[in-house]
């Protein structure tokens, strides 16, 4: 097959990248073309993504792609997310973020209501207030809704922008809460149990099919006239275990950037009273498997900390540095607290928390930072262990990936904790497994393993060895109760 050259829309949750990937036998070169911070907007109506500045990012990122001739497009995001367009295709106001807050004593009722076990039979989620599912019955009653007529995910609004076409790309649809694990068809019964019309949903689309070219407004401020747009694993976390660099079967992932998303790549869901009981959730990822994992807090604690402190990612390696001389262990939270997750003075919260446990605050930037980098390694530690209990599996080897890989202490911590070696890289796996699906989707290859194995040899990776004993991270553990 003649190789391909494709260019991957990445957003996430703290930037937007395009990325040009030519992909051949033997060759896999990625070059990026555009990024772009992604700044959420707080309205009187609530916290928002600024979703028509980042289509702006989106079509400048294009004009700079479309120096590489690219055949293909392929967009991914973050997950749950969505706008409602009405009748006549407009947009029905901003998307709210994730974060918003609107949905924290929603969600508990709507859970109540259809029951915690049923609703993880039907949809085998991982209980996040932001699940599309809880932000929707938080919307019913309000005008937007009244005159939504369709609702579509944040990358498939962004596909529908440059092609027209709509649709429900079906990684991403597993995270929404509404989408039956089983028979991976939109579940009749959860619509109709939180009241939305089955037909806001649009038609489920499966990575690699083909969206359609440009349309001529997007194609003219692009120059793209010859393109198409692809439908990739839209879910950035589905994208970024796609690009996973895994030469074993054996293996545990951690896509890591704003969250922690760690757990193992499954043939299919397991929804059972434990998995349900240890928050594990099931979604979907290429070629029909399943991401059995858990969202961990992830590099968001960084990500807020600095802001509250006024510093911005400049400031992180001095801040590591300081991090990787303060003392071990002398403060843990748990990683996975709710208490994190709305935007705010996140070392106050840190100290909060700390405090309530009877613990030290720490003192300094350097020392908060180490309680966080230390406390994420106990979380990937905790829930690979479990992940991996449940699905009666084996750990030999932890990918780590995303933003995350470039953190050096972090990857030997997360190494140390589990006793596992960890291989850090790609940084941008999110973009690689946009890339490889489109590649694949244009004849490149045919089988996962092999662009899988084709990223581990071409791609920057490092392997980091576990101390010979865990057993400092076992104490530590057994502080928090975890694995
Ligand atoms: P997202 O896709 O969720 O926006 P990324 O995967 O881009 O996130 O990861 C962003 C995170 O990566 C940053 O918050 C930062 O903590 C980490 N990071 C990026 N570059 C570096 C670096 N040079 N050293 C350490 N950490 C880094
Ligand atoms: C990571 C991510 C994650 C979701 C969260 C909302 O960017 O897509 O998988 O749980 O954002």
């Amino acid at each position: 097959p003649s190789p391909a050259t494709v260019a991957a829309v990445d957003l996430g949750a703290s930037s937007g990248r395009v990325v040009v990937g030519r992909v051949g036998s033997g060759t896999l070169e990625l070059t990026e073309v555009h990024r772009f911070p992604n700044r959420p907007l707080r309205l009187p109506s609530g916290l928002h993504w600024d979703v028509t500045g980042l289509y702006r990012g989106v079509l400048d990122g294009l004009r700079a792609a479309a120096a590489h001739a690219p055949g293909s497009v392929g967009i991914d995001a973050w997950a749950v997310d969505y706008g409602l367009l009405d009748r006549s295709g407009a947009l029905l106001g901003l998307p709210f973020h994730y974060r918003d807050e609107r949905t924290a004593e929603v969600a508990p009722r709507v859970v109540a209501d259809i029951g915690a076990e049923a609703l993880y039979a039907r949809n085998g989620l991982q209980f996040q207030p932001f699940n599309t599912v809880f932000q929707l019955a938080a919307a019913r009653a309000t005008p937007q809704f009244g005159a939504a007529d369709v609702l579509l995910l944040v990358p498939d609004l962004l596909a529908y922008w440059l092609t027209g076409s709509r649709g429900a790309e079906i990684t991403n649809a597993s995270t929404t809460g509404l989408l039956d694990v089983t028979a991976l068809e939109w579940s009749g019964e959860l619509t109709s149990a939180v009241g939305v019309p089955a037909s806001l949903l649009p038609a489920l689309v499966r990575p690699g099919t083909r969206l359609g070219p440009l349309l001529p407004e997007a194609a003219a401020e692009t120059g793209l006239a010859d393109t198409v747009v692809t439908a990739v694993a839209s879910h950035d976390t589905a994208s970024a275990v796609a690009g996973v660099p895994a030469r074993t079967e054996r293996f545990g992932y951690i896509s890591c950037g704003t969250w922690s998303l760690a757990g193992l790549e499954l043939p299919g869901p397991v929804v059972t009273e434990e998995a349900r009981a240890a928050n594990f959730t099931n979604e979907l990822g290429v070629d029909g498997t399943t991401r059995f994992l858990r969202n961990i807090m992830g590099l968001w604690l960084v990500q807020e900390s600095l802001r509250t402190w006024g510093l911005g990612a400049d400031a992180l390696p001095g801040l590591l540095a300081e991090a990787a001389r303060a003392a071990p262990f002398a403060a843990l939270i748990d990683a996975g607290d709710a208490r994190f997750l709305a935007p705010g003075d996140m070392p106050a919260r840190i100290a909060e928390a700390l405090r309530e446990s009877g613990q030290p605050v720490p003192k300094g930037r350097g020392a908060v930072l180490r309680c966080v980098l230390e406390s994420l390694a106990l979380a990937h530690r905790d829930t690979l262990r479990r992940a991996a209990e449940l699905a009666g599996r084996e750990l030999e080897v932890v990918h780590l990936v995303g933003g995350g890989a470039r953190n050096e202490l972090l990857c030997q911590w997360t190494a140390d904790a589990l006793g596992v070696p960890v291989v850090a890289g790609p940084a941008e796996a999110t973009a690689v497994g946009n890339i490889i699906v489109q590649a694949r989707a244009a004849g490149v290859a045919d089988d996962l393993a092999s662009l899988r194995a084709l990223v581990h040899d071409t791609q920057d990776l490092r392997t980091y060895t576990p101390a010979a004993s865990t057993t400092p991270w076992d104490t530590a553990a057994a502080r928090l109760g975890l694995r």
